[in-house]
């Protein structure tokens, strides 16, 4: 990890977070430069070429204040030709106004990607948002090679600040799977063999172990005896999930995707695609080393003997403690009735605001009925158009019939509230995530309870065989992408976009000439540069 001099200034801000200190203004404008390079790289020890912010995976981490504009600048470096060349990023979580819709990164629907050589500069203004959010490039599969990072956006006046002592760069935690081969030759496998090419490794703040690897140092999370920690934990998996524990610790949830929840405390969570959560922990054990459990949940693990779910943890370290692994067992975490699981429908925001009755409701069948290599929502396989949603929106192709059935585009009037019930009849457990916006959770995936006076409003949720229903505003007109967050089943068609008030786009959207010049440049590529 890098620290730049923000990220500095913010730990000593937040190191003497328990005294009231006056923080001087944050810059309105926080500009950022990201490299996007090919370097290596070798976080289970292993090295292999990946697409890399910065040269480093993680990439840099992005470090805002609530209230900030980031603008933050990408160029494209990459020079192998064994992988995607062309990239664009996607701020996951982050809310997306409609006159900034063509900011938001989404390949064929809000943009086109960009090739090597070429920059694109996204303007993001923060708004009133705060918490824990991340970055990842948008395009196939690529960021399982190594493009994604954290964003955390820090509030001055968090509510919640009394529960916690310490929240800097040290208590930022990141799980994420790892392959060492390319993501393309994943999906030319996954293609040909229909089985989701399984990661080597699972990764805690990005170091792992694999069968018969070396022994990597795990990462180690240093604690001091009698302090409160908020630990913000991002799961950048591009396909699998996490059971996170520490034993002998509780974990205090108290934000879900940016949204500050009620304090819920638990000894387990499991943590999906796409999810964030900050939970506060009470350095309140003997002095010691104690093992952090992010066990790795990958379906098909067998086709991969790399993969020890075990491998995958770190260690919390409290300060005076011996620089060494724990002496205890390495488990999955409490299990039986040791176990206090996180239950998504429990968690309730610290601001409720009652779920609007639907005007609009829809129904997701989310199928493989012809393989393993084609999702469908409704029997229909989610194909990019070669045309951005967009771009035919600002050319006045606002009717649902200016859609192919193969773009899965679902067109709902302006100011409305939409309602979708996912059916995932044979629980594969997929993540849903909406672009630029957060939904209600009206009704869980795991519980009959339907909640709409305070249910928790978040951006990525998890269907299954007991149905997951949310449901969203239409209040920003434009495309809003809205897909599974395994990215391996989203590029096989397990995706979606909201057409919002699309006859309002020309009324509210106005893109740059360096985004009109985006997909020109993008279909005048080579392939091997696309
Ligand atoms: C990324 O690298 C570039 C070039 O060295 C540098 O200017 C920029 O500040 C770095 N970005 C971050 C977020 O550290
Ligand atoms: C990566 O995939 C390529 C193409 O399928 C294959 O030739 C190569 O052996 C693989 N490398 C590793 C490290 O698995
Ligand atoms: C991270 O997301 C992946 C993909 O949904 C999921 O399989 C995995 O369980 C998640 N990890 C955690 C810790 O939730
Ligand atoms: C940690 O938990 C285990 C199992 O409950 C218990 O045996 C042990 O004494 C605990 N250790 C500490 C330091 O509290
Ligand atoms: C996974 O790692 C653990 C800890 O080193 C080891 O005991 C176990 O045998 C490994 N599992 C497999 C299937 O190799
Ligand atoms: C949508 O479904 C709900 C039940 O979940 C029902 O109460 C409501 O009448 C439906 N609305 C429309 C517009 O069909
Ligand atoms: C999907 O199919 C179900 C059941 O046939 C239907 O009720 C629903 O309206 C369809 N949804 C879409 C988006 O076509
Ligand atoms: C989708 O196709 C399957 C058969 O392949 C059929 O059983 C099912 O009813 C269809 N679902 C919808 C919503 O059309
Ligand atoms: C339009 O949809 C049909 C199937 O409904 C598909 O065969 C065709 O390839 C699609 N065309 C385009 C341009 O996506
Ligand atoms: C939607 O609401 C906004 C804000 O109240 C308003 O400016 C806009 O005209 C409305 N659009 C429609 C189509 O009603
Ligand atoms: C969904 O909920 C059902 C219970 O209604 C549970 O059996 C299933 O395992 C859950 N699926 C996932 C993916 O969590
Ligand atoms: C999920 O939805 C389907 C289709 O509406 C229904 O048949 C099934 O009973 C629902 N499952 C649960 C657990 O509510
Ligand atoms: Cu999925």
């Amino acid at each position: 990890m890098q620290l730049s001099p923000s990220l500095l200034l913010l730990a000593l801000l937040n190191s003497v977070h328990a005294a009231t200190v006056l923080a001087p203004a944050p810059e309105p404008t926080q500009f950022i430069t990201l490299d996007i390079v090919n370097g290596p790289v070798a976080p289970d020890g292993f090295t292999r070429i990946g697409v890399l912010a910065n040269g480093t995976f993680p990439g840099p981490p992005i470090v805002a204040t609530k209230g900030q504009t980031l603008v933050v600048k990408v160029n494209n470096k990459l020079t192998d030709n064994t992988m995607r060349r062309s990239t664009t990023m996607n701020f996951d979580g982050v809310f997306i106004d409609s006159d900034n819709v063509f900011n938001e990164g989404s390949p064929f629907v809000t943009t086109c990607p960009f090739g090597p050589g070429e920059s694109y500069t996204y303007t993001l203004p923060l708004g009133d948002q705060t918490g824990t959010f991340w970055y990842h490039s948008q395009l196939s599969v690529q960021y399982a090679d190594g493009l994604r990072g954290t964003l955390i956006v820090y509030d001055p006046d968090d509510p919640l600040a009394h529960l916690y002592d310490v929240d800097d760069a040290s208590t930022v935690l990141t799980v994420a799977d790892w392959w060492h081969n390319t993501s393309t030759s994943g999906l030319a496998g996954y293609i040909a063999t229909q089985i989701i090419p399984v990661s080597d490794s699972g990764l805690f703040n990005a170091r792992g172990r694999y069968n018969s690897g070396p022994e990597v140092e795990y990462a180690a999370v240093s604690v001091v005896k009698g302090k409160r920690y908020r630990f913000r934990l991002i799961n950048m998996s591009a396909r699998a999930n996490f059971v996170v524990s520490i034993d002998n610790h509780t974990m205090t949830i108290i934000e879900a995707d940016g949204v500050a929840t009620e304090p819920n405390e638990v000894n387990i969570l499991t943590i999906y695609p796409g999810q964030r959560y900050s939970f506060v922990v009470t350095a309140n054990k003997a002095v010691g080393n104690y093992w952090i459990n992010a066990f790795i949940n990958s379906g098909n693990a067998a086709h991969n003997l790399n993969l020890n779910s075990t491998l995958s943890r770190g260690i919390l370290r409290y300060v005076g403690a011996q620089d060494e692994e724990p002496q205890t067992p390495m488990t999955a975490g409490p299990t039986g009735p040791d176990a206090v699981m996180l239950n998504e429908w429990e968690l309730v925001p610290l601001d409720p605001i009652p779920a609007p009755e639907p005007d609009f409701n829809l129904t997701f069948n989310t199928f493989m009925p012809v393989d393993l290599t084609e999702w469908e929502i409704n029997n229909s396989s989610y194909i990019p158009p070669t045309v951005p949603t967009l771009v035919k929106v600002l050319q006045g192709e606002t009717q649902q019939s200016d859609f192919n059935k193969t773009e899965n585009t679902f067109l709902f009037p302006a100011n409305k509230t939409v309602q979708v019930e996912i059916i995932d009849a044979t629980n594969e457990g997929h993540p849903f995530h909406l672009h630029g916006m957060n939904f209600w959770v009206v009704k869980a995936n795991g519980t009959d309870i339907i909640n709409t006076v305070n249910p928790i409003r978040r951006d990525v949720s998890i269907t299954g065989n007991g149905n997951l229903t949310v449901r969203f505003r239409t209040d920003k007109p434009g495309p809003w992408f809205f897909h599974c967050h395994i990215f391996y089943h989203f590029v096989v068609g397990l995706g979606s976009v909201i057409g919002a008030g699309l006859d309002e786009v020309a009324k509210t959207v106005h893109p740059t000439e360096a985004w009109e010049r985006l997909c020109p440049a993008y279909d005048a590529l080579p392939p091997s540069e696309q």
